[in-house]
């Protein structure tokens, strides 16, 4: 087993001298710059190789530079790339066809960043309430999770609980309350006749790979249609096959009013966003009510429908609750002293080490020296999110890894 020693020579070290001096500081990285990605391994400028345990926030699940979805990219770049929603193009309508066949929902609005799709999303629902529910203009409320992340416009960290995506950046937007995760009965409490929307992870990523109780998307989807509120589910990270099915939400055969897709709606190769809606709801937005520059541009819809044949044809879902069984089950066998808890669901997983075990970032730095890219989160959480085209050599070479840095 090799040791990739400190990366930081003159290379590296010149590149990421280059990042701290012109570039703002919003993010603290790991020591690796990396130049190269191919399936679920990727290469830094020296040449060391890595595989790839986060996926860029599991927006890269079909792997690294896909060939497939590169060449859609390349064939489109050269045709035309941006129209503006001004006039029609001819990849916009098969794109939102094919989403929607795939989502099974009458109707898709694209955007780029998962935030504004997120927005999009707070706007359908705000809009529905007025004009569909009766609400009282100006007085919708929308409940939100503690532990939640949604994004980072002042609008979403305003209803976050982690106070430094806040400190600093109020005042913030009105009409949102947070309930802890999980809580049917604060759920229950929460709900007014103004409510508009439940806005919730299925599992929640940057919270820590926390899954809810048995059976609570189910009953607060349940509450909600009883009480006429809408349930909105943010499928950004754990949509398009990342927890071993479409949406985490199939694992309890429930469908959300409104669904938000992004990241691997792409592959990576270009923020493409979205969310999906039955006509009722969707039908609130009227020509000039919202939009975007980039929105549903001809370049961005030729890779997502590429990304998502992808997705169908090499049956990524399948694989990764397949691989996501056995990845949880290696893990779960591995008789650490540092591990609390093993969490997850298909390659969305959560090590959740004992607070006496020393921070996850750490562990994060050690296994990096042994070839593996992760990410803490929440201090005592490594994060494994694999692209979805991992196989089980794949999985046997991380193990050995792991088990040596979590021994
Ligand atoms: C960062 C976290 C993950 C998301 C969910 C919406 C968005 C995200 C469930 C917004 C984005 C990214 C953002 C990135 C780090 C990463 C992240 F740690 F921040 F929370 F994945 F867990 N809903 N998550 O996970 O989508 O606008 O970024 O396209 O901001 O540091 P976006």
């Amino acid at each position: 087993m090799s040791i990739i020693g400190e990366t930081v020579t003159t290379k590296s070290a010149h590149l990421i001298e280059l990042e701290k001096k012109w570039g703002a500081q919003n993010y603290k990285p790991l020591d690796v710059v990396l130049t190269r990605g191919e399936g679920v391994w990727v290469e830094d400028v020296e040449g060391n190789r890595y595989l790839d345990c986060l996926s860029a926030y599991s927006a890269v699940s079909q792997g690294h530079c896909h060939p497939r979805i590169l060449a859609a990219m390349q064939a489109q770049a050269g045709r035309i790339t941006l129209t503006s929603r001004a006039f029609y193009n001819d990849q916009l309508g098969p794109f939102v066809q094919e989403l929607c066949e795939f989502g099974g929902y009458e109707k898709a609005l694209p955007m780029n960043s998962g935030a504004e799709a997120v927005e999009t999303a707070i706007k359908a629902a705000r809009k529905w309430a007025y004009t569909v529910k009766g609400v009282p203009d100006d007085q919708a409320e929308i409940i939100v999770c503690a532990g939640n992340f949604h994004g980072r416009t002042t609008t979403i960290v305003g209803f976050s609980s982690e106070e430094q995506y806040r400190s600093g950046f109020g005042p913030f937007t009105p009409g949102f309350k947070l309930i802890p995760y999980g809580d049917m009965e604060a759920l229950a409490a929460a709900i007014t006749p103004n409510t508009a929307a439940f806005l919730v992870e299925p599992i929640q990523g940057e919270g820590g790979v926390v899954t809810p109780p048995p059976g609570f998307l189910t009953e607060a989807a349940e509450l909600c249609r009883r009480q006429n509120v809408l349930f909105i589910a943010d499928e950004i990270q754990t949509g398009l096959g990342r927890t071993g099915a479409r949406f985490a939400c199939d694992h309890e055969d429930v469908r959300p009013d409104i669904i938000i897709l992004g990241k691997a709606l792409s592959g990576g190769f270009y923020p493409v966003s979205a969310i999906l809606a039955d006509a009722e709801i969707m039908d609130v937005f009227l020509p000039g009510d919202h939009g975007s520059t980039f929105g549903g541009n001809p370049l961005g819809a030729v890779i997502a429908r590429e990304a998502l044949a992808v997705l169908r044809d090499e049956d990524l879902i399948g694989n990764a609750a397949r691989m996501g069984e056995y990845f949880i089950d290696r893990l779960s066998d591995m008789a650490s002293p540092h591990v609390h808890e093993v969490r997850g669901k298909g390659l969305l997983i959560g090590v959740d080490l004992l607070p006496e075990a020393g921070a996850a970032r750490d562990y994060c730095e050690r296994l990096r020296q042994l070839g593996i890219l992760a990410k803490d989160t929440h201090k005592t959480v490594i994060r494994f999110a694999p692209p979805l085209v991992i196989t089980r050599p794949d999985i046997d070479w991380a193990m050995e890894r792991i088990a040596y840095v979590l021994a």
